[in-house]
């Protein structure tokens, strides 16, 4: 079995369901997100195995969040803290635009260490799957992800890295100090141009910006430009993938989408090409609903979106 192992933060949300300012009061709907459970999801839903291992509290919301995770397939390997379970308020300012608001400072997620990462889950994993997220969240959390990453590369598991830059966290100088050395020691990079340029600064071409990733130690990086599809450097071979034309709603969770569509696929032992379709799909299906994952196919749903044989 080829498994997907990530490590984070994940957090309760309290998501308002229809458009309008939060602070005139809402009825929210009560639900998970964090990047990295997001892709262990995603990465289920498709059929693949995942854990998630991170830390939350010996709360309600904690108890929630491992609930469903489990209720997706994802094996969970939590740390029970009596800190809060982190929180995200999400606003629907309109109908296209939701804005995002963290409760996460002295949380369980952020008291992660080095020592919450069991070493025989890490040396089980095909692939080890982290983001530029978990780091940001302090000093034991970034020591935590540089020990699965030791574990990772020891045990000669993909490592996989989305910078998912986050301005609410950390400021552009400390991010690419704390992920540079990260990401030398990462087998494949997703990143969004902006994202992609905390790495290498003089770049600008979704071209240059992927050869840029690659110079730097990575064997493939995908630079991902949204409605504009994906650009990806592999092994020295080069591939663009057009996005899935599809409704935009909610672009939270796409990034996530994408990178479960792909990496699912090579678990699976699928070529580049499969990946780059179906992380494509997968984030046309996140844009496409609300929520962060809960709009992600199962495999048998994909072909609702892939209109491919029919062009
Ligand atoms: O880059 P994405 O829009 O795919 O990431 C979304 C996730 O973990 C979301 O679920 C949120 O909780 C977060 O990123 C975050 O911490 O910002
Ligand atoms: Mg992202």
């Amino acid at each position: 079995e080829r498994r997907l192992v990530t490590v984070g933060e994940v957090l309760a949300v309290l998501a308002a369901p229809d458009p309008g300012p939060l602070a005139l009061g809402a009825g929210l709907r009560l639900g998970l997100a964090g990047a990295e459970s997001n892709v262990a999801v995603g990465v289920s839903r498709l059929g693949g195995s995942a854990t998630w291992i991170g830390r939350v509290g010996e709360d309600e919301l904690g108890e929630l969040v491992l609930r469903e995770l489990r209720a997706e397939g994802v094996t969970t390997v939590a740390v029970r803290d009596p800190a809060p379970t982190s929180l995200l308020l999400k606003e629907r300012r309109t109908s296209t635009h939701s804005r995002t608001r963290y409760y996460r400072t002295h949380t369980a997620g952020s008291r992660l260490s080095a020592e919450d990462i069991p070493e025989h889950i890490v040396a089980s994993a095909a692939v080890l799957h982290i983001t530029g997220i978990t780091p940001a969240l302090g000093e034991g959390p970034a020591q935590a992800v540089t020990r699965a990453v030791d574990l990772a590369v020891e045990a000669g598991a993909t490592v996989s890295l989305d910078i998912n830059f986050r301005f609410l966290l950390w400021n552009e100088a400390d991010a690419r100090r704390t992920l540079l050395p990260l990401l030398r020691r990462s087998d494949l990079v997703f990143a969004g141009p902006h994202e992609a340029r905390l790495a290498v600064p003089d770049a600008d071409e979704p071209e240059e910006l992927a050869q840029g990733i690659c110079d730097l130690g990575p064997d493939g990086a995908v630079i991902k430009l949204g409605a504009e599809g994906a650009y990806a450097l592999l092994d020295g071979q080069e591939y663009r993938q057009p996005a899935v034309p599809v409704q935009v709603h909610d672009t939270v969770g796409a990034g996530d989408a994408f990178a479960a569509g792909y990496l699912a696929e090579l678990l699976a032992g699928e070529p580049p090409e499969r990946r780059l379709r179906t992380a494509a799909l997968l984030g046309a299906f996140a844009v496409s609903t609300t929520g962060d994952w809960e709009g992600l196919p199962r495999r048998s749903e994909l072909g609702l979106l892939d209109h491919h044989d029919d062009i």
